[in-house]
Order: structure tokens, then sequence, then C-alpha cells
């Protein structure tokens, strides 16, 4: 079955067997005060927007019975790895790997390490914990997309302009059709959300595709019962 989104600049076609729905780091580290993302200084008001969008086009894509693959960003709790020019980085109030509000900051297993309860993960669902920016570095993601047939990825999450990018310009190297849901991802700064928008879509789809959430709910089929 071929879907049709009227997406920017062009049509935008997928299968849904052939499709995942991939949703970048949704976590209390950078959606929540006291996380990662506040301890760099940023509004975290902006990303906790679009929790009920993402909500949507999840709960639609679940009814539909397709492939939903989470990530989430942290590291060891050794920190082996965690480059030190990373930890390093910038003036933050807490380093990661440092104790803060929840937990050790962008360490798995800590409580702000955890998708926030609204986008929780079900049985099923791959849940991917990635140690850098890209969702395919160091994580063993397009093996398991391979194996599962997927060639097309609808892409969510958090923040637009790193870890959403990142993820969307691997995916794109390896050959994947990438759709970004524009009102389903957001950076702490809107004028890099809107640059990286217009990137991703120019040259006749360089990176990839956009289009908001309801073209794409629109094009979607209706769940057989
Ligand atoms: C950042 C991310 N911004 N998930 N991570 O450090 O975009």
């Amino acid at each position: 079955m071929t879907c049709t989104v009227a997406a920017q600049p062009f049509d935008y076609r997928f299968d849904p067997a052939h499709t995942a729905l991939l949703i970048i780091d949704m976590q209390r580290d950078f959606v929540e005060p006291g996380g990662f993302g506040a301890s760099l200084g940023n509004d975290v008001s902006l990303l906790q927007a679009i929790i009920p969008t993402v909500q949507r086009v999840l709960l639609a894509w679940r009814a539909l019975g397709g492939l939903v693959v989470h990530t989430r960003e942290a590291h060891l709790p050794d920190l082996s790895d965690c480059p030190p020019a990373k930890r390093e980085r910038g003036q933050p109030s807490l380093r990661i790997g440092d104790v803060g509000p929840m937990g050790r900051v962008l360490i798995r297993g800590e409580p702000g390490h955890a998708i926030v309860p609204a986008l929780a993960p079900v049985e099923g669902e791959i849940v991917i914990d990635k140690p850098g920016k890209g969702a395919f570095y160091a994580t063993g993601l397009h093996e398991t997309l391979q194996e599962l047939g997927i060639t097309h990825l609808i892409v969510m999450g958090v923040t637009t302009e790193v870890c959403v990018q990142t993820s969307m310009r691997e995916a794109n190297d390896r050959g994947y059709e990438c759709l970004l849901v524009e009102d389903g991802t957001d950076s702490y700064f809107p004028e890099f959300k809107a640059a990286t928008l217009a990137m991703i879509r120019a040259q006749g789809a360089i990176v990839g595709w956009t289009a908001p959430s309801a073209l794409l709910l629109q094009a979607l089929p209706a769940p057989t019962p």
C-alpha cells in the first residue's frame, strides 16, 4: 500500500509496512526542568509543547500496527562511551555524569534518561540507547532496520538541529527516505528549527521531506478493525 503526504518540497510516498516511526530523544533530560537541556541554560518549555502532537502521531501509527523506534541519548555510568570533549564542552551548571535533580545527567538508567510518560514505549517497540547525536552511530540501528525491511523513516523528536538533523543525515547516507514532522520536532532556538527544516528539504529534498502532522495523519489509511 502506498500513502502520499503532501509534503515539501514535493509529495512523500511510503508504504507503512516498510516504514518506521523514529522518535528521537523525547527524554526527561531534554524536556523537563533540571535535566541536561536545562543545565545548558535552555528554556525547556519550547520542547514540552510538542508532546501532544508527537503523542497524536504515535497513537495513530500504533493503531496501524507500524514499527516504532524510540531513541535515548545517554552514556554508560562509567562514562567510557562519553568523549571527554563532549563532557567538558561549554559552561553548563551540571556536566554529563554529575548528580542533578533527575539523577546523574545523561546517564543510562537515571530518572532523566526516561522517555516522558506520555510517549513511553510499549511492548514490541524498539528502544535504542545512543551515545552520540546520531541514531545510527554505535547503535546497530541500521542492521535492525535492514532485517525488518525498513526503507522509509518518519521522524519526530528533539532537538531539531542537533540529534534529529544528525540522525536524518545519517539515515539519508544509508539510503532511507525520511520525512520530518514539522510540528513533531522542536529546538531551544526557534530560528535553528526553521533553518533546519529549510535545509533538509532544500535542493529537491537533499536530506528529506517535511510536512505538518495534520497532512501525515490525513495520508494514513484507516486502521483495520
Ligand atoms: C542535544 C539532542 N541537543 N537530543 N541532544 O544535545 O538533540
